[in-house]
């Protein structure tokens, strides 16, 4: 049985790690999507850097959650037949076991150069942007796929949902694209498709299955 799971915010929620869109979305009186853009990025580098330092540092007390650790199990039992694919840019798969995770909107811990597109470990000792390791550049930017940017390994991505038998999407509110698209790409494909979250989402219509409650209950139902 091959599987595809993707994940968003929800699925971190119980491990204290804010949702984007259950609040009012808002950060320091921002808009999430007025922040996460290379338009803000470039007129206000500061504000942009603070967003993603203040999620950085929160990921220090956060922990993985029951749904990441079944999550792991469930990788245990598939090994290469399963792949998680999150929209999330914290750690909290990979601190909860899981190998098999794909980033399609990158990672909190990972630095971008914007010079040479090399990536590199967020040193946030530094306290300061250090220059590249790669090409010394000072030129480093969050590893993060941005409103406008293209998601990252779309052909991969498409390739194991191509393939896929299962389709789950667990915590994220289908709002935002081409993840939320995905589970019609699985269901053209013969894939049968399953929603677990706390309510229904967007998308919710176009699952064969949904079930709604938080993800630390669902997930290890679902998995064991
Ligand atoms: C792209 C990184 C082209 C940054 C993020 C008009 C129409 C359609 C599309 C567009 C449009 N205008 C613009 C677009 C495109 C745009 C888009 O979709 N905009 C939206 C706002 C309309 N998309 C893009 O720009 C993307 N790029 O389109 O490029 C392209 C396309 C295809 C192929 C090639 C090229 C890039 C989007 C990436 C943006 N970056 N994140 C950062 O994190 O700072 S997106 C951001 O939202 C996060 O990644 C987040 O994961 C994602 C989605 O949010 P969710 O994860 O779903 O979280 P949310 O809070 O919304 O929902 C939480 C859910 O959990 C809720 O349903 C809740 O009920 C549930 N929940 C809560 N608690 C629990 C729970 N469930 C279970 N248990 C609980 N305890
Ligand atoms: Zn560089």
């Amino acid at each position: 049985m091959r599987v595809v799971v993707l994940t968003g915010a929800g699925i971190s929620a119980e491990s204290g790690v804010p949702t984007f869109r259950d609040a009012d979305g808002l950060w320091e009186g921002h808009h999430v999507e007025d922040v996460a853009t290379p338009e803000a990025y470039a007129a206000q580098p500061d504000v942009v850097h603070r967003f993603y330092d203040a999620r950085r540092a929160a990921l220090a007390a956060v922990e993985p959650n029951a749904a990441h650790v079944a999550l792991a199990r469930l990788e245990d039992h598939l090994g290469d037949d399963l792949l998680v694919v999150t929209q999330n840019i914290d750690d909290l798969h990979e601190r909860g076991g899981s190998t098999r995770v794909l980033h399609m909107h990158g990672e909190l811990r990972s630095a971008l150069c914007a010079a040479c597109g090399a990536r590199s470990t967020w040193r946030d000792d530094l306290g300061h942007l250090p220059p590249c390791p790669a090409c010394g550049a000072a030129a480093l930017r969050p590893d993060v796929v941005w409103f406008g940017e293209v998601p990252y390994e779309m052909d991969r991505i498409s390739g194991v949902i191509d393939r896929a038998d299962l389709f789950v999407s667990i915590g994220t509110s289908g709002a935002v694209y081409p993840a939320a698209g995905f589970v019609q790409y699985a269901a053209r494909r013969g894939a049968r498709t399953l929603e677990l979250n706390l309510l229904p989402s967007e998308g919710t219509h176009l699952f064969d299955e949904a079930r709604h409650g938080p993800a630390t209950a669902l997930v290890p139902a679902w998995v064991d």
